[in-house]
């Protein structure tokens, strides 16, 4: 999608603070960090939220985890604890709409969220 920021990001036409990259994924911090850490894991494939998946892209999404898991042991925050969240639409407060895995850790952590 042209008008995407995160397919802007996914491409290198908008700067961001990339920490992970492959043939399928991008992670990069957040601008707006809610925790020490706070990475975004997306797909290169644009797939605008949770209610778009395809039964095709279930290895994509896989891979989006195993990647956030691989991102929190290179961060040091594996063993003592961190959350994965995926925002969808506006009630969960999703705000851009290319699908994004947040990795957020480095505090303790409330629940239910808000
Ligand atoms: P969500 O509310 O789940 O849609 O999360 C969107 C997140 O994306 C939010 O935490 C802020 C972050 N964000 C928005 N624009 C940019 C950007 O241009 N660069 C980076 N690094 N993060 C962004």
């Amino acid at each position: 999608m042209s008008d995407c920021i995160f397919c802007k990001i996914a491409k290198g036409e908008i700067p961001a603070d990339i920490v992970h990259e492959s043939d399928d994924l991008v992670a990069f911090r957040d601008l707006n960090p809610q925790a020490p850490t706070h990475i975004l894991v997306i797909p290169r494939k644009h797939i605008a939220t949770l209610n778009d998946l395809q039964e095709e892209d279930a290895t994509l999404m896989g891979r989006l985890h195993l990647a956030a898991r691989a991102i929190a042991e290179a961060e040091g925050i594996a063993g003592r604890g961190y959350r994965t969240v995926i925002n969808c639409n506006a009630e969960a407060g999703q705000t851009v709409f290319h699908i994004h895995l947040h990795l957020l850790g480095g505090r303790p952590m409330g629940w239910p969220p808000g």
